[in-house]
């Protein structure tokens, strides 16, 4: 007899956390539906989210340990072997390098799929601490760092984001972002092209700045192709053409710095930027007004703001403009979560926020939150001298394919000495380790999405218990025993000690709180409570502790009708909390208590963009100088679903879009095999031509090439695919948050 049962949770492959409806026949998922009882995502779901099972399935996924028999991963053999021995040898091959040449010596790097398993979420950082290594990398670096070293200097805390208002704003300011392919980004809004549709269809405006004609610009009301790089020089012209025209609104109790940001953009005047920019001057102060005079608007950035050489600068003046014409904090601008965990991120543990507590040892980068610019990974690998790195664990990542100059990032895996990965595949990457061990699948897993409910645009909490048993460890007891390992042998094997400490500390930290409602309460008890249910992992019983603290929370009985775990349990389509409210100045953890708009840091770097925009006017560019941008696509997901079939069938995704005037000066037609040149590298990719595209600028995905010998991606390797990241040049570094300039290459194409 087949039994069907039918299960919801939410999905893990992108940021928008919709809702999935999932039918299970014996044993195996049959159908994937959108969950259209989700209150937040109303049964949207995206083509990556339907094939959720077939990731499950995929052959080539690891469903065991592996092992590198021989050095060269193009002809080395693997072992399958037990987990017991797995342990073995990383045991043998982490303390060999830190025995030898100290904690140092061993580099961790961070991927993005570990902000959305929450084993990960949960256990990299007391990984990391147990490493003890400065030598901490993450994919942060090649995203979102910008954002996070902007909301330290205005809030003083990195984590405290503001997010687009998108349900009630009556204008919407998108620069460099395309959620009709992403679905978002630090913006958690499923389906968030029907939110646009819905801004418009109320009779607000969408302004999209990209220098592709993207769809999401095609949904808009007025796309303005921008030359890439250069969102700073725009917006720092617009809150120039605020201050002129008196289109401030201000509360200046709770902004401070304003004077001498006014002073600092009184010489970014539009005629000033718009050759740069390639907006006309007259654009740039019809759109200024424009955005001051909505009822409700909101400037939102994302990737091809974050990734250039100025994404601080671009960071902050996107969060300026929201501040300036009193659209943060308030309906309809920017807004600050305020989701049912507490993590400590509104707990406020200090005040302000500093980076460059310590710098890296080749490139003397300044630490930023713990970590090095991932560009620099390389560097510390290859460099001689004391303190090269020898050893690497990656969690979550594919900095083969991910962070720039892949060539010289291929040299240095090949350089250590030992490298363990915990991935699901043998990809680019981990066809370099040791040892790879390999996490359940996300069906097989426990997921709460604690960074994007932090981010998203309604206040809304889903739990998702395991879909498909699985007797092979969690994330987070792989990630536990590697931390006892690289503690030490006194550290034992028990990774139920890390579990007891990690648990301990949350419960202290709700105990002792300011105004704790379980102040008298005792750790031992309210151990006793979240682990009355023996079905639950530790990594449940943190969630539990995190929910019922929260800001919803039951505080463990003291708050009636308070969220818990069990709350969440009994609500399998998600919990909306509400719409945000605002949280100023509560929320601030500055050291003045203030939003401090004019940070020292910012108006230094102000100074550095004008002498650039000085530079740029005094040498304009050739009339068939080329730029490289990158873009996303639906049916893709960074480097890793290409082993999809029901993905990536159908035309090739990995081409060079170019504008026709462009191809014809190169000799190019669409279709024709074109090499693009950096100062870094060379790739070959096919053309294709798209008058959606600015003149000057040429765009290729990331995330592709899979051809590399020793990968075992049975369906990537059939359509691989360039790698745009062989072009990409890790010396251009945004200075203030060492993130990797990614978009404005400057290349040449030419026909091969
Ligand atoms: N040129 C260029 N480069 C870019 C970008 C760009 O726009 N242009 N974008 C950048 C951005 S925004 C990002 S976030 C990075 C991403 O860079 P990375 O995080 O380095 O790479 P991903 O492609 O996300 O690869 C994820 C890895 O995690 C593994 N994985 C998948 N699910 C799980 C899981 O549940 N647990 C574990 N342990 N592993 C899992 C996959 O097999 C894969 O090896 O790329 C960056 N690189
Ligand atoms: N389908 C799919 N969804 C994804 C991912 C994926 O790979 N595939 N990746 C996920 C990840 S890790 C992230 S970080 C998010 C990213 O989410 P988004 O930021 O929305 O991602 P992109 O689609 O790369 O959009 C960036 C846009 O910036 C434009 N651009 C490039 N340079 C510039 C510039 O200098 N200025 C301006 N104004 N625009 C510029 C590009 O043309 C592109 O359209 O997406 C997430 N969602
Ligand atoms: S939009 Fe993102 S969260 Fe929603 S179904 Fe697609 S991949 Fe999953
Ligand atoms: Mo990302």
């Amino acid at each position: 007899m087949t039994t069907e049962t039918i299960h919801h949770r939410a999905c893990p492959l992108c940021e928008a956390t919709c809702g999935l409806e999932l039918t299970v026949r014996d044993g195996a998922v049959v159908r994937v539906r959108g969950d259209r009882d989700n209150p937040f995502s109303n049964g949207f779901l995206c083509p990556k989210g339907a094939s959720i099972a077939k990731l499950h399935d995929d052959p080539d996924r690891l469903r065991a340990p592996v092992v590198r028999v021989g050095d060269d991963p193009a002809t080395a053999t693997w072992r399958e072997v037990s987990w017991d021995e797995a342990w073995e040898i990383v045991t043998e091959g982490l303390r060999r390098v830190i025995d030898r040449d100290g904690r140092d010596a061993v580099a961790v790097y961070l991927g993005n799929p570990s902000v959305h398993s929450l084993g990960a979420v949960l256990f990299n950082a007391p990984l990391v601490r147990a490493i003890g290594s400065r030598n901490v990398f993450s994919a942060s670096t090649v995203d979102q760092m910008p954002k996070h070293v902007s909301s330290g200097l205005l809030f003083g805390n990195p984590l405290l984001m503001p997010v687009p208002d998108l349900d009630r704003t009556d204008h919407l300011l998108m620069l460099g972002a395309n959620p009709y392919e992403s679905n978002g980004s630090l913006c958690t809004a499923p389906d968030f092209p029907g939110r646009m549709e819905r801004i418009r269809a109320r009779g607000g405006k969408i302004v999209v700045v990209d220098p592709r004609h993207t769809r999401t610009a095609q949904a808009a009301d007025e796309w303005i192709p921008i030359i890439p790089g250069t969102d700073a020089h725009l917006l720092v012209a617009m809150l120039h053409v605020l201050f002129e025209e008196d289109l401030v609104s201000i509360d200046d109790t709770l902004v401070t710095g304003i004077e001498a940001v006014a002073d600092t953009v009184a010489p970014f005047s539009p005629a000033r930027v718009a050759p740069v920019c390639g907006i006309d001057a007259a654009d740039i102060v019809r759109m200024t007004r424009e955005f001051a005079a909505a009822p409700t608007a909101v400037a939102y950035g994302r990737i091809g703001t974050h990734t250039v050489g100025f994404g601080t600068v671009a960071s902050w003046a996107v969060d300026a403009l929201n501040i300036v014409t009193g659209n943060l904090d308030a309906p309809g601008g920017a807004m600050f979560p305020l989701p049912a965990h507490d993590s400590g991120r509104d707990r406020g543990r200090g005040r302000g926020f500093v980076t460059g507590r310590r710098h890296s040892r080749v490139g003397n980068h300044p630490e930023v939150r713990g970590e090095f610019p991932a560009a620099a990974l390389p560097d510390e690998i290859l460099t001689p001298g004391a303190g090269k790195v020898r050893a690497l664990v990656t969690v979550a990542g594919n900095p083969a394919l991910s962070i720039p100059d892949s060539t010289r990032v291929a040299d240095a895996l090949a350089d250590l000495e030992f490298m363990v990965c915990v991935d699901p595949y043998r990809n680019e990457t981990t066809r370099f380790a040791d040892v790879i061990l390999p996490p359940p699948s996300a069906l097989e897993r426990t997921d709460y999405h604690m960074a994007f409910f932090s981010l998203a645009v309604r206040n809304f909490a889903q739990w998702s218990p395991p879909l498909i048993p699985t007797a092979a460890p969690q994330e987070h007891e792989i990630l536990g025993r590697l931390a006892l390992i690289a503690t030490g042998p006194d550290a034992g094997d028990d990774p139920g000690v890390l579990d007891e400490m990690l648990l301990v500390g949350a419960l202290e930290g709700a105990i002792a709180a300011p105004d704790s409602p379980i102040a008298d309460r005792s750790v031992d008890e309210l151990l006793a409570v979240v682990r009355a249910d023996p079905s639950r992992s530790t990594v449940d019983h943190l969630v539990d502790v995190m929910i019922r603290t929260g800001a919803h929370g039951d505080w463990f009985g003291a708050v009636p009708d308070g969220l818990s775990l069990d709350a969440l349990a009994a609500a399998p389509h998600g919990i909306d909390l509400g719409p945000l409210t605002p949280r100023l100045p509560g929320a601030l953890r500055t050291t003045s208590g203030t939003i401090e708009l004019g940070a020292p840091a910012i108006i230094d770097d102000l100074a550095r963009l004008s002498a650039a925009l000085d530079d740029a006017l005094a040498h304009p560019a050739d009339a068939d100088r080329l730029v490289l941008v990158g873009r996303r696509d639906l049916r893709s997901n960074n480097s890793w679903m290409h082993n999809v079939e029901v993905l990536v069938k159908g035309r090739a995704r990995c081409t060079l879009q170019m504008h026709p005037d462009d191809a014809a000066r190169a000799g190019l037609a669409d279709g024709a095999a074109a090499e693009i040149r950096s100062r870094v590298g060379a790739v070959v990719a096919p053309v294709e031509t798209t008058t959606g595209i600015r003149r000057g600028v040429v765009s290729l995905p990331h995330g592709w090439g899979h051809d590399r010998p020793g990968a075992a991606l049975g369906v990537a390797a059939g359509r691989p695919g360039v790698n745009s990241n062989v072009l990409t040049d890790p010396g251009t570094l945004d200075p203030l948050s060492g993130n990797a300039t990614l978009n404005g290459i400057p290349v040449t194409v030419r026909a091969v």
